[in-house]
């Protein structure tokens, strides 16, 4: 019997990209149920009790959920595909070590630097250039972080790129300028078909948080 495959994802989010790129690259094929996180599914309330948030993948029938744990899961299921992760026990805790580092620093100033305003939002906007510098000197010359080809950190990463017109506009800076050879790296992902057919167009999203800073009360 084929597998059944089912993610719970809300449009726009970073989290739910990064699952739909690896099941892209993996040529899995999903049913997409859209939450709406103001009413959210008793599916969804059943299948993440614990933090009752998106993307959740629904392998036959059983839940994973975190999209970090949820890459490195279809990654160790689909197996016929390129690997995401390396093999090599090192090199394995180093690509860990930067998707970690990116969960504790990107979304956080990243969203910083459109939602908030002022010296709040100055200072979100040197927070992320810095991350983001940080990331680009991780990534040296190779093409991707994962090598010569596509990897866990690449795939974990790439989602905030439809994030950044959003960042760069609300918060009036350019990562162009600051971190070219990072934005070469995000167009160079662009390239590849599982990236592009997956990301959002960057307009949308950012019509997406122009409407949150209105209801806010932030514009
Ligand atoms: C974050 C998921 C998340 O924040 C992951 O999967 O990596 N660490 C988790 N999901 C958000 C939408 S994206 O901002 C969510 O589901 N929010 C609903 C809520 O907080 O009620």
């Amino acid at each position: 019997m084929a597998d059944e495959v089912i993610l719970l994802d809300f449009w726009p989010s970073m989290f739910g990209i990064r699952v739909r790129v690896a099941l892209a690259e993996k040529g899995i094929k999903y049913e997409l149920k859209e939450e709406d996180l103001r009413n959210k599914s008793d599916l969804l309330l059943q299948m993440n009790p614990v933090y009752k948030k998106i993307p959740v993948l629904i392998h036959n029938g059983k839940p994973i959920c975190e999209s970090s744990i949820i890459v490195q899961y279809i990654d160790e299921v689909w197996k016929d595909k390129a690997s995401l992760l390396p093999s090599d026990p090192y090199r394995r805790a180093q690509a860990s070590f930067w998707v970690d580092y990116i969960e504790k620093k990107v979304f956080d100033a990243g969203r910083r630097t459109w939602y908030t305003s002022g010296e709040q939002q100055e200072a979100a906007k040197k927070e992320f250039i810095e991350i983001i510098k940080l990331l680009q000197e991780q990534l040296g010359d190779k093409p991707y972080f994962g090598g010569e080809t596509l990897g866990y950190v690449d795939v974990c990463l790439i989602p905030y790129y439809c994030w950044f017109y959003t960042y760069e506009t609300m918060g009036k800076f350019s990562l162009e300028a600051e971190c070219p050879k990072f934005i070469a790296w995000a167009k160079r992902c662009m390239q590849i078909e599982s990236i592009s057919k997956t990301l959002p167009d960057e307009k949308k999203v950012f019509g997406f948080c122009l409407e949150l800073r209105k209801k806010f009360g932030l514009e």
